[in-house]
């Protein structure tokens, strides 16, 4: 892989384990409707998909009104806080910090790309503001993951174009998203979960080197 200009980061299962605790909450909610719902199904549809999208996905054919919907996402929003509500710089990804850093040893650009709402308080709560250039969240963008959409903004705010950036991402969706942005793409996760969709897989990010990511 050729040395980037920048390396986009995905926020959710990659520098930290939330991805658990988004399905905690969906789990939950589909608890109190009484609709099953297992990891699986989390792992397989809902992972890197928005809020929106995933209560479509566990509610499928049921019949809701537009405000029964409202309400169900800010549940699921209500119980996801109230998970996070502890979270510290102990739940960045080992070996995080020096990661960030060395990147931005190298002259290369960092930035998250996160379709969550929530990412702002997530990376107030890992302490790691001060090691990026740009964050772009859900409210940046009209179309999430698998559109481009949040990856290209990105790579604009970081003043770099597509094809020199990286993307690291644990969703099927998010990889998808950062190949129409023609971005490269490293997979964070099982290999299958990437079959001919990632230029490389990675089974996590732990006390990973930037030499990791591009050779
Ligand atoms: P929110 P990422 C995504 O974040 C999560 O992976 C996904 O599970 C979540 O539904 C989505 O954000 C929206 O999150 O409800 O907090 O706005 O992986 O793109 O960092
Ligand atoms: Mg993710």
């Amino acid at each position: 892989m050729q040395k980037p200009k920048a390396i986009i980061f995905d926020l959710d299962g990659v520098l930290t384990d939330t991805s658990e605790y988004h399905y905690q909450a969906w789990k939950h909610l589909a608890d109190d409707l009484g609709i099953p719902f297992t990891h699986q199904e989390n792992d397989e549809h809902l992972r890197g998909v928005s809020r929106r999208e995933s209560l479509m996905y566990i509610i499928r054919d049921h019949n809701y009104t537009e405000a029964q919907i409202e309400e169900m996402m800010d549940r699921k929003n209500r119980y996801y806080n109230e998970l996070i509500k502890n979270m510290s710089p102990q739940d960045l990804v080992p070996g995080g910090k020096q990661l960030l850093q060395s990147i931005r040893d190298a002259g290369i650009k960092t930035a998250i790309a996160s379709g969550s709402k929530n990412a702002r308080i997530v990376i107030e709560r890992l302490d790691i503001m001060s090691y990026l250039d740009a964050v772009a969240d859900g409210y940046d963008i009209v179309n999430s993951k698998p559109a481009p959409d949040i990856f290209v903004f990105a790579a604009g705010m970081v003043n770099t174009p597509t094809p020199e950036c990286i993307v690291l991402e644990d969703a099927e969706a998010g990889v998808e998203a950062a190949k129409k942005g023609g971005m490269q793409a490293i997979g964070i996760g099982p290999a299958e979960r990437f079959q001919g969709i990632a230029d490389k897989v990675l089974p996590n990010l732990d006390y990973k080197t930037l030499n990791d990511l591009i050779n």
